[in-house]
C-alpha cells in the first residue's frame, strides 16, 4: 500500500473539441507551478486514441508529443495523469480487450508515466450478451477490469496510481440509476480502495456542491471522491466562455474530497481567471469571497490586454468578464445591462427613459471595447474572444437601433425592422431555425413557439 496522496489540485484537459496545443500545455504547466497546483490530467475527449480507437497503439510521433508532456511535468514536479476511455465499446470479459488496455498503459509506463485514469463517462450503460452472462452488473464488470489492471500495473511498477471515472459521475445520473441499481455502492465495495474516483457534483455542470452531498457520496464510495469540476467548461455551449470566479463550493468541501480538478474552457487563453480563482479558493483558509477573488485575478490578467493603441482599463476588462461570467450567472455589470435592455421592451414610462439613457452609455462603452479588443497584441487571446465579442457587439448594435426606433415611435410594440440585420445573415441557419421552434419560459420549461413563426 502506497502513502495516501497529497491533496490533488489541478487541471483536466478533458473536454470535447480540439485538444490544446503543446505550446498551450507548456504555458499551463508554468501557470500551475506559480499557482501551486500540482496535477495535470491528459484526457481530451476528441483525441481519437483516447476514446474512439482506444485499442490502437500510439505512433512514434504521438509518443513524441506525450513524452514531451511527461518530461515537462516532471521538470516542474507536476503529477501527470494519463487518461484512457475504452468504455464506448470495450468488452469487459474479453481477454484481447484487456490486453489492449495493458499495452497502451505499457507504452506510457515506458515514457515515465506513473498515474493512470480509466474513464467510463458518457458511454452506453449496457453490456453485450457475453458480459451480461459473466457479470451481475455493469459496476461489477468495470470493477473487474479496473482492479485487474490496477494489480497488473502495480506489479510492473509499484508506484503506479489509478484513477477511475464512473458511468454515473454526478448526483442526477446516480439518482436515475444510470449504470444500474446500487452502482456507486458496488464501486465502493469492489473497487480497490487505493483507486481514486471522480465526481462532478449533483450535475455535470454543478452550480453548487454541498458538504452533505459529498458526505453521502463518501459513505457509498468508502473513500473521498476526487472532484472533476466542470464549472468553467464550455464545450457544451461554445458561443459562451466562462471567466467568472470559482464559486458555489464551500471551503469545508476541501476536507471531504481527495482533490479538486478543473475541466475548463476549451479556449486555453480564456482560463486565466478560472485557474487563478480555483487556486485562491484552494489556498484560502479564512472566508472566501468569489467576487473579490475575481477582481484580484482580473487585475493580474490585465497586462495580457495590451492593444496596439495601449492597454484597455481594468473597468473595461471587468465589464467584459461580467458578460462571460458563469453558466448560471452573469456578472453584476452584465446583469445591469440586461435589466435595462429588458425595460426597453416595455412601455415608455419614466423608467423606460432612464433605462434608455443608461443602456445607451453602457452599450456604446461595450461596443467600443469589442472594437478595441480586435487590436490585442496577443492574437491567440483575440482569436479566442473574437466570435463571442462579434456576437455581443452585433446584439448591442441591434438593440441600439431598436431603441432609436422606439424613441421616434411612441408605441409599445412597434413593427421594427433593422436595415443591418437581414433575414438569412442575422441569426440565420438551421440551428437558429430549430431553436426558434420552442420558446423557453422563466421556470425552465419549453413550449412550442406561438404562431406565426417565420421559417
Ligand atoms: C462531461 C464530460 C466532459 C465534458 C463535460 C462538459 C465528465 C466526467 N465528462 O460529461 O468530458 O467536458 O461533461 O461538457 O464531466
Amino acid at each position: 500500500m502506497l502513502e495516501p496522496l497529497e491533496f490533488i489540485s489541478g487541471v483536466i484537459e478533458g473536454f470535447y473539441g480540439e485538444p490544446w496545443t503543446q505550446a498551450e500545455r507548456l504555458k499551463l504547466f508554468d501557470q500551475m507551478k506559480v499557482l501551486g497546483l500540482n496535477t495535470y490530467f491528459y484526457g481530451p475527449k476528441d483525441d481519437l486514441k483516447h476514446r474512439t480507437i482506444w485499442r490502437e497503439l500510439y505512433s512514434d510521433s504521438e509518443i513524441g508529443i506525450l513524452s514531451e508532456i511527461i518530461t515537462a511535468c516532471d521538470q516542474r514536479t507536476l503529477r501527470f495523469i494519463y487518461g484512457l476511455g475504452p468504455g464506448l465499446d470495450v468488452r469487459y470479459s474479453d481477454e484481447s480487450d484487456y490486453e489492449c488496455v495493458c499495452r497502451r498503459f505499457d507504452q506510457l509506463i515506458t515514457l515515465g508515466c506513473r498515474n493512470f485514469a480509466i474513464l467510463f463517462d458518457d458511454i452506453p450503460d449496457r453490456m453485450d450478451a457475453t458480459d451480461a452472462s459473466r457479470f451481475s452488473s455493469f459496476a461489477h464488470a468495470q470493477c473487474h477490469l479496473t482492479n485487474r489492471l490496477f494489480e497488473r500495473t502495480r506489479c510492473e511498477c509499484p508506484e503506479v496510481r489509478l484513477f477511475f471515472c464512473p458511468t454515473p459521475y454526478c448526483g442526477r445520473m446516480a439518482e436515475s440509476k444510470l449504470g444500474g441499481p446500487d452502482y456507486l455502492s458496488i464501486l465502493g465495495k469492489e473497487l480497490h480502495p487505493e483507486i481514486e474516483i471522480f465526481w462532478t457534483g449533483p450535475e455535470i455542470i454543478s452550480q453548487e456542491i454541498t458538504v452533505e452531498s459529498i458526505r453521502d457520496l463518501q459513505e457509498q464510495l468508502r473513500r473521498k471522491p476526487l472532484l472533476w469540476d466542470n464549472l468553467h467548461a464550455n464545450d457544451y455551449d461554445m458561443r459562451r466562455f466562462f471567466c467568472g470566479p470559482y464559486t458555489g463550493r464551500p471551503l469545508e468541501i476541501k476536507e471531504l474530497v481527495s482533490g479538486v480538478m478543473l475541466n475548463p474552457n476549451n479556449d486555453f487563453p480564456l482560463n486565466f481567471v478560472p485557474f487563478h480563482t480555483m487556486a485562491a479558493f484552494l489556498n484560502a483558509v479564512g472566508p472566501w469571497d468569489p467576487r473579490e477573488g475575481y477582481l484580484a485575478a482580473m487585475m493580474e490578467w490585465l497586462p495580457s490586454f495590451e492593444t496596439v493603441h495601449g492597454s484597455i482599463s481594468l473597468d473595461e476588462l471587468i465589464l467584459l468578464g461580467d458578460c462571460f461570467y458563469l453558466p448560471f450567472q452573469d456578472g453584476p455589470e452584465a446583469e445591469e445591462l440586461y435589466n435595462n435592455a429588458q425595460l426597453l421592451m416595455g412601455p415608455q414610462t419614466h423608467c423606460w427613459e432612464k433605462a434608455a439613457r443608461v443602456f445607451r452609455v453602457r452599450a456604446s462603452q461595450l461596443k467600443l471595447l469589442c472594437t478595441r479588443l480586435t487590436e490585442l497584441r496577443d492574437r491567440r487571446l483575440f482569436y479566442a474572444l473574437s466570435g463571442r465579442i462579434w456576437e455581443l457587439r452585433e446584439e448591442l448594435d441591434f438593440l441600439e437601433r431598436y431603441l432609436a426606433y422606439r424613441e421616434n415611435q411612441n408605441v409599445p410594440h412597434p413593427n421594427f425592422a433593422s436595415e443591418c440585420h437581414h433575414l438569412g445573415t442575422y441569426r440565420g441557419g438551421i440551428v437558429a431555425r430549430l431553436q426558434r421552434l420552442m420558446t423557453r419560459y422563466p421556470d425552465g420549461s419549453f413550449q412550442p413557439t406561438e404562431p406565426p413563426l417565420f421559417a
